[in-house]
């Protein structure tokens, strides 16, 4: 059956950011705004839950997460422009990429991220809170908060530290550097790596292979996989510790300085305060 990509709940003159379709059992989901290289601001992110629901709710067994065709940045992360600098914590539990984030890890449906290009930041938690991740030949990943100057939040970093190994995530949380994709297989940060003209192809033939089995066990394979993933215990004293180690973060000049650099391109320069 064709694919028929459609315009996700966007009035005509309107351009819509995500574009979904299904076929058969499979659907897909398009981050589609090149010209601010899918930046995960709340009008893209509040698209892309609504492809996700819709999906869901018409019965797709396996959903794949992908970027516009040939995309050079398959996202650049969350939209710098709406990283607040008032004083307010800028990754809260209701911030559009932890609402993003949390859907994609409770969807009863298995999500593949079909990945090209480069991902930034916290595109790379959207990355890998899918289930699986197929990459083409070339593709990077690195994760920015040291490099912007962002306080992450805690939610986000157990999302990283179910990922991959310890000293690996420190790596690349703490040099804020590209990894590229065969690095990133080695370390078993993605599933795949494959010839950029094969990713369609196999991410499909993937899907298809899950999309034959069970969608009743595959769903409760994944909660339990989700669940006891994030059984961590975590006193209230601990928690407030890193809230208020965070608070001072982005009350800091150098949140402001990392911001100030991103819009002025160039490096920034953090003073520790
Ligand atoms: O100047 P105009 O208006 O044309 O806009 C430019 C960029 O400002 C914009 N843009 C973004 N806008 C908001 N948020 C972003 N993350 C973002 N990235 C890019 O898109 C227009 C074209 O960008 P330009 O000229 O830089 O394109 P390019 O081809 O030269 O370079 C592509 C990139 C992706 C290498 C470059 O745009 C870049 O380095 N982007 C930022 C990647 C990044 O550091 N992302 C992390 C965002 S913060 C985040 O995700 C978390 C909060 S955290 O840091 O904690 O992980």
């Amino acid at each position: 059956m064709a694919q028929v990509e459609e315009r996700v709940n966007k009035s005509v003159e309107e351009r819509s950011l995500v574009k979904k379709s299904q076929d058969g059992n499979i659907g897909t989901i398009t981050l589609d705004n090149p010209r601010k290289h899918n930046a995960l601001g709340a009008a893209l992110i509040g698209e892309l839950l609504l492809a996700l629901s819709d999906l869901t709710n018409a019965g797709a067994r396996a959903i794949v997460l992908r970027a516009y065709e040939g995309a050079k940045v398959w996202s650049a992360g969350h939209d710098v422009r709406e990283l607040p600098t008032n004083g307010r914590d800028p990754l809260t539990y209701d911030d559009p990429l932890r609402r993003v984030v949390r859907v994609i890890k409770e969807s009863p449906t298995p999500i593949i991220a079909m990945v090209e290009g480069s991902v930034w930041g916290g595109a790379c938690e959207v990355v890998m809170s899918c289930d699986i991740v197929i990459a083409a030949e070339g593709t990077t990943f690195a994760i920015t908060p040291a490099k912007l100057g962002v306080p992450y939040d805690i939610e986000g970093t157990l999302s990283f530290m179910q990922s991959v190994s310890l000293p690996v995530i420190k790596e690349m949380l703490f040099t804020a550097q590209p990894m590229t994709a065969d690095r990133a297989l080695r370390v078993g940060l993605i599933n795949k790596v494959v010839p950029h003209e094969r990713l369609e192809s196999a991410t499909t033939e993937l899907a298809g292979c899950m999309i034959r089995n069970s969608p009743l066990v595959i769903s409760l394979l994944k909660e339990q996989l989700r669940v006891l993933g994030e059984a961590h215990p975590l006193n209230p004293e601990g928690f407030q510790r890193i809230q208020a180690i965070r608070r001072r973060i982005y009350d800091s000049a150098d949140y402001q300085e990392g911001i100030r650099a991103f819009f002025e391109r160039r490096a920034p320069q953090f003073e520790g305060r």
